[in-house]
């Protein structure tokens, strides 16, 4: 047996019931496999994958909080230091009820490679809790906040480990967790990003993730010789991804037609209208059942549906595995071009592979969506010079870091004889830096 299916092997065996964490440990090592068998004694002997795929550190602990009845709830709380290799652990907090360590270890996982990928001095890290903020009133998620960080500060720092945003977690969580974490320290540092404008936060950041995939998108296509303008564009989700997704599709001159929630999706063949969408979800936190008071002659419908649309570009912006290889076919058969990854890991294996083997244009989450870190990051940079720069600046230099990375990718893919396998060439291009950080640092 190689050290590469040892490997996988072991991880699957020691982690039990934690279907996402193996599904991304057998996309991130089948795609590692060509550069350790380069040296696979040497890697072997020093444990590299076994390191690579045990985290440095996990927390778990209990989030007692009471809700506006007087009643006292309790959710767990987790964060995983997945590593640390090339700078202090940095990824997101997720709150969702579905929230669990597997989730956390395959977001964590997936994060060590996309920070690296930015080419900043990004570790990878990744927490949240089983809370869930739907339907809480503003001073139930504030307690619940501050009580999450009541436990969370002591293991999180401005050169330790800086979370920021996620599912179930924008500007407001961001606000009372950033205001708990100065009572209890004194200290007015970079510890979270994602911050409010008037207190460290960034100009650009709210719309990173959106944009960047866009900027993604744009240069992947080019580099196929297909040019975004005028094409058609399936989105998933209504979030902070989604949103700002849907928002630069349309500055590219694409048209975005579809959105959808947990609940259901809509399909607008005039094209979504942003300022509905941005309202329904981002003032009142409303579902998509709302959208068709804006736009009476929008379709909406119950369920799973938005990658049945006929489009030229598809993006999932929701949540993981949420496109499989169902919808990978119906891709297809509909004449799409592109998948680019908005969300994290939302394509099953199954689904990428297929999309693959039919030249579908695929481009992975750690490479599509690494513009929020990116710019995350930037906004720790701003804060340690004690500046601001304009938003015109930070989006050009977001735009330039996914360039950049399209340009890795597709480098590290042609060098290992992969020509227009983005998943391999983010893999690699990722593991690269993060390989030698690690070997450099010796046995840690
Ligand atoms: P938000 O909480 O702002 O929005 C999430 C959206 O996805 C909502 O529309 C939500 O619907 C939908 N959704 C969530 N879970 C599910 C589910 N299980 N089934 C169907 N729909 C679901 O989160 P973000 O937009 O920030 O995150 C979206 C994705 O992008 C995630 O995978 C996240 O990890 C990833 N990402 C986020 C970044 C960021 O900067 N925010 C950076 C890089 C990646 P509903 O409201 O009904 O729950
Ligand atoms: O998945 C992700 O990259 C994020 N949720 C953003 C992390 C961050 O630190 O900005």
């Amino acid at each position: 047996m190689s050290y590469v299916d040892e490997v996988i092997a072991r991880v699957k065996e020691k982690n039990p019931g934690q279907p996402e964490f193996h599904q991304t440990i057998d996309e991130v090592l089948e795609s590692l496999r060509p550069v350790i068998e380069r040296d696979e004694e040497k890697y072997k002997k020093m444990a590299l994958l076994e390191r690579l795929t045990e985290p440095e550190r996990q927390v778990k602990f209990r989030v007692p909080w009471v809700d506006d009845n007087g009643q006292v709830q309790v959710n767990c709380g987790y964060r995983v230091q997945f590593n640390s290799a090339i700078g202090p652990y940095k990824g997101g907090l997720r709150f969702h009820p579905s929230v669990n360590i597997g989730i956390l270890k395959f977001l964590g996982f997936e994060q060590i490679f996309k920070n690296s990928l930015t080419g900043l001095p990004i570790g990878g890290g990744k927490g949240g809790s089983d809370f869930d903020p739907k339907g809480k009133s503003d001073m139930e998620v504030m307690r619940f906040c501050q009580s999450f960080m009541t436990e969370l500060f002591r293991h999180v720092g401005a050169d330790t480990d800086v979370p920021a945003g996620d599912i179930g977690v924008g500007g407001r969580e961001i606000g009372y967790m950033y205001g708990q974490y100065k009572r209890l320290t004194n200290k007015y540092e970079s510890v979270l990003t994602g911050k409010g404008l008037s207190y460290g936060g960034s100009l650009a950041r709210t719309q990173a993730t959106g944009y960047g995939l866009l900027y993604f998108t744009r240069a992947l296509l080019k580099l196929n010789g297909i040019d975004i303008a005028g094409k058609t564009v399936i989105v998933s989700g209504s979030g902070n991804v989604a949103t700002y997704a849907i928002e630069k599709a349309y500055q590219m001159g694409a048209k975005p037609v579809t959105c959808s929630d947990s609940n259901g999706w809509v399909y607008d063949p005039e094209g979504i209208d942003l300022e509905a969408l941005k309202e329904i979800k981002e003032v009142n936190r409303a579902r998509l059942t709302e959208y068709k008071k804006y736009r009476p002659d929008s379709e909406y419908h119950e369920g799973k549906g938005v990658w049945t649309v006929k489009a030229d570009i598809a993006l999932p912006c929701a949540t993981q595995n949420e496109l499989d290889l169902d919808d990978a076919k119906t891709l297809v058969a509909n004449g799409v071009v592109a998948v680019c990854e908005g969300a994290n890991m939302p394509s099953t294996l199954e689904a990428t592979k297929y999309l693959q083997e039919n030249k579908i244009v695929f481009g992975p989450a750690k490479a599509a969506n690494a513009g929020g870190v990116a710019t995350s990051a930037l906004e720790m940079s701003q804060n340690a010079e004690r500046l601001s720069w304009t938003f015109e600046e930070v989006d050009e230099k977001l735009c330039g870091i996914m360039e950049n990375i399209v340009a890795n990718i597709d480098a590290a893919a042609k060098e290992y004889g992969m020509d227009g396998d983005y998943v391999a060439g983010a893999n690699i291009a990722g593991f690269k830096k993060v390989l030698d950080a690690m070997e450099a640092q010796g046995i840690v």
